[in-house]
């Protein structure tokens, strides 16, 4: 292991080492050198040795100290002092918080129960390894992703699918593993990479650094980009399919029907370690390329050409987005994409997709319910969609919301918010979403900022520490490294994980054994037998790769050869899904066309996607940062010029997007980045500079996309959300 120091002088400079991480808000995982003054972070700078970023960073990531020494920022726990929603506060200290956080959670726990308290993160990142605990500690089997709430429309999806099918979660092999133990086998520079509803050069989401790709597009890979918008990436592929949002499934089910008619299934794999590949024909079959390019809105001639260059150019892989997610039918997405990877032999292969053997044994996730045989009740969701249980297991926020309402089977009394807005991006529906909140007892939210949700309907907030001024540990598939405190937080600011402690120590003592977050870390960090100490001097570690782990038995606990699925194959005719009660087949069902029929095609003509990331924001996070604000000061709607036409809108105009649940009012870019009939809006806007006293709420209302969706729609399994693929219409203000 290499040491270096993590912390040095370079005149007038202190620069620590460190990871990009959140708060504020990124799925992170850059390298970064931290350069300080006199106690005060002066400087961000992508750090050269990181492989992961290899000293790139974005925009946002070179911005974090005007988050950091931001006027707004919260410093001290606030308790609040008026009525709900009037914005009026009084400062307390961190002993104060604590405590009386203590007395009122432990007054639900023996009235009523500890899964009467929920435990909700958003997409916060340093929160996932800690917070588990606490809520599985404290009694309560309720610990919810609320990023977003509504059909758990982000992530998660992908992963229960892909462990039903097989076994795990496959990630793109983009040549950032560290391929040095493979002796024999050299990176092969993958042929073809599939970019499907995800634009990783802009959202590096979730471990993957969406530059490795223009790296390997220099060394000559070709890009096949499946997206309705015309995005940096789309504009240099080999091919573009400007798929109608909400079809992806009819898509790619066309696209194995060219695969298997052209013969380019892989027969060395399939016959081996793959179940149910005539059951994918027959689907397939029925999804002939005119028949996909009519519900698609693309030309035959495309799919069939994107088709066998995918099939016929080995090593290929499949970068997938939240796009997937976002349609109630993200099921039979995931299932066909899935087929896409496995039929074509691109599983476990060098350059293809990889099923990740694990940070150096150490867990990203925090701890598993089944470690605590104190908690006897079962996830709400758990009964309504035994899906939930696979993988990567949350409750389930839409029927928390009906539970909430009903009481039923047991009432819902307070709420623990870590890292999670609830509005403007958590739910559909959010005037609900918001009254139930408020219907409870009592609401705590942990977070950097003051946001809507928390006027709306906290009773306490605590101020969590910013990356740069905290200690933790950055786990994800592609590596493990410290993150480095540099300089001391403001206030009485702390590390999310310090937040947790002292509040375990007090509610779940027995779960809570260290003596400081430290030795906490290091518990974390033990099955890989290295210390914070050790790791954080170490700098980052890239785990290696070993491919074809199927063939010598390294994939499944019982360490037989195969897959880690009940059959241990790879089941395309899913064993798991089916008896979830679920379609076992990729499938397609177009939701959209549902809506539009039950509404009326005439009243609401477009379709409507939302949220399609940016650089300048991450979700609702840095609207207050002035140097990106000035970037883009307002939300957004993008209409293609042929429609803004038909409705007289130009550039410039405020538009008012409708459904038949509500709206929103967004300023028009006219613009042929998505094509005619799709309406593209903005999402995760508020105004942090505006009145944040009820009913203004810092102005989130007016511009909040999600009130155009109703609760209720998730799909089967309690998954997916037509967050991509509703209905609207629109008309000038
Ligand atoms: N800068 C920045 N980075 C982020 C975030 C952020 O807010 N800002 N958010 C983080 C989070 S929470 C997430 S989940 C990830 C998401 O990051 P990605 O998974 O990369 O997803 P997006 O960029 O939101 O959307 C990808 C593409 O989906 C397209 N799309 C819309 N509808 C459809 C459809 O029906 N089908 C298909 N095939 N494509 C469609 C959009 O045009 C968009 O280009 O990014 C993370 N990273
Ligand atoms: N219409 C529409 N809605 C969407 C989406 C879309 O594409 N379209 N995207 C959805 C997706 S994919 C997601 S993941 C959700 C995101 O939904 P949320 O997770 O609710 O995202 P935010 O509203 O940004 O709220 C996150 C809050 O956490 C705080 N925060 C950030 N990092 C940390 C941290 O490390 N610790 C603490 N304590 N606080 C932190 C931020 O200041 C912010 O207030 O939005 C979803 N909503
Ligand atoms: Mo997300």
């Amino acid at each position: 292991m290499q040491r270096r120091p993590y912390k040095w002088h370079n005149a007038e400079f202190e620069i620590t080492r460190s990871i990009c991480w959140s708060p504020p808000g990124c799925h992170g995982g850059c390298g970064v050198l931290l350069y300080c003054k006199n106690g005060r972070l002066v400087k961000i700078e992508g750090d050269p040795h990181n492989r992961f970023n290899n000293g790139r960073l974005c925009i946002r990531g070179t911005k974090a100290a005007e988050a950091m020494y931001h006027p707004q920022r919260l410093k001290y726990p606030l308790l609040r002092a008026g009525r709900r929603g009037e914005n009026r506060w009084r400062r307390i200290n961190f002993d104060e918080a604590i405590e009386i956080i203590s007395q009122k959670f432990s007054v639900v726990r023996n009235e009523f129960g500890a899964e009467s308290v929920i435990f909700c993160k958003g997409t916060a990142r340093d929160i996932g390894g800690w917070l588990p605990r606490l809520c599985y500690g404290f009694g309560s089997p309720n610990y919810f992703g609320l990023g977003p709430g509504s059909g758990n429309a982000c992530y998660r999806p992908r992963v229960a699918v892909s462990t039903a099918v097989l076994g795990g979660l496959p990630v793109p092999d983009l040549g950032q593993f560290d391929s040095k133990n493979n002796y024999d086998i050299k990176y092969p520079v993958p042929k073809c990479i599939l970019i499907w509803g995800a634009n990783p050069i802009d959202s590096n989401p979730d471990g993957l650094f969406g530059g490795w790709i223009i790296d390997l597009m220099k060394r000559g890979t070709e890009i096949i980009v499946v997206d309705p918008q015309r995005t940096r990436l789309a504009s240099k592929a080999k091919h573009h399919l400007r798929v109608k949002p909400g079809t992806d499934a009819a898509l790619a089910l066309g696209m194995l029907n060219v695969i298997f008619k052209s013969g380019l299934i892989d027969q060395e794999f399939c016959p081996k370690w793959v179940l149910g590949v005539e059951d994918v024909k027959t689907v397939a079959e029925d999804y002939p390329p005119e028949k996909a390019a009519s519900i698609t809105g693309l030309n035959s001639s495309d799919i069939i050409e994107a088709a066998r260059f995918f099939a016929g150019n080995k090593p290929a892989n499949l970068v997938w987005g939240v796009a997937i997610d976002m349609n109630p039918g993200c099921l039979g997405t995931i299932q066909s994409l899935l087929s896409l990877i496995t039929l074509t032999g691109n599983i476990e292969n060098p350059g293809g997709m990889v099923i990740p053997g694990g940070t150096f044994g150490v867990k990203r996730r925090g701890d598993d319910i089944s470690d605590f045989p104190n908690i006897k009740v079962k996830r709400i969701g758990a009964h309504e969609y035994p899906l939930l249980e696979i993988g990567n297991p949350y409750a389930q926020p839409d029927i928390l919301l009906d539970q909430m309402e009903t009481g039923e089977p047991y009432p819902i009394k307070a709420a623990w918010i870590q890292g999670a807005g609830v509005i403007p991006s958590a739910f559909a529906d959010p005037e609900r979403a918001l009254n139930l909140f408020k219907s409870l007892d009592f609401n705590v939210m942990v977070d950097v900022f003051l946001n809507p949700a928390a006027v709306a309907f906290a009773d306490m907030v605590l101020p969590a520490a910013m990356y740069p001024e905290k200690d933790s540990v950055y786990v994800h598939f592609s590596q493990l490294a410290a993150v480095n405190k540099a300089v001391e937080p403001p206030g009485e600011c702390k590390s999310d994980a310090q937040i947790i402690f002292e509040l375990g120590k007090k509610l779940a003592p027995d779960y809570f054994p260290w003596n400081s977050v430290h030795q906490w870390l290091d518990y974390r960090l033990a099955p890989s037998g290295i210390t914070f100490a050790q790791l954080r001097e170490s700098g980052s570690l890239t785990p290696p790769i070993e491919y074809a782990k199927y063939a010598v038995g390294k994939l499944r606990k019982n360490a037989e050869p195969g897959f880690e699925t009940p059959s241990g194959k790879i089941e395309l005719n899913s064993s798991i899904l089916k008896k979830c009660g679920l379609n076992p087949l990729p499938h397609h069902k177009d939701y959209t066309s549902e809506y539009q029929n039950y509404f009326g095609k005439e009243e609401y003509p477009y379709i409507l996607t939302t949220g399609a990331r940016k650089p300048y924001y991450f979700c609702a996070e840095h609207r207050n940062i002035a140097s990106l604000r000035n970037l883009q000061p307002e939300p957004l709607v993008k209409i293609h010029p042929q429609d803004a036409s038909k409705s007289g809108i130009n550039d410039g105009d405020y538009v008012k997007i409708y459904s038949p649940f509500g709206s929103c009012t967004m300023k028009a870019e006219v613009s042929d980045s998505f094509p005619p009939g799709v309406v593209h809006c903005d999402s995760g806007w508020w105004f942090p500079e505006q009145d944040g006293a009820e009913p203004n709420l810092f102005g989130v209302r007016g511009v909040n996309v999600n009130a155009l969706l109703p609760s209720g729609l998730q799909g089967p399994g309690g998954f997916g959300y037509p967050f991509r693929c509703f209905i609207c219409n629109i008309k000038r203000v």
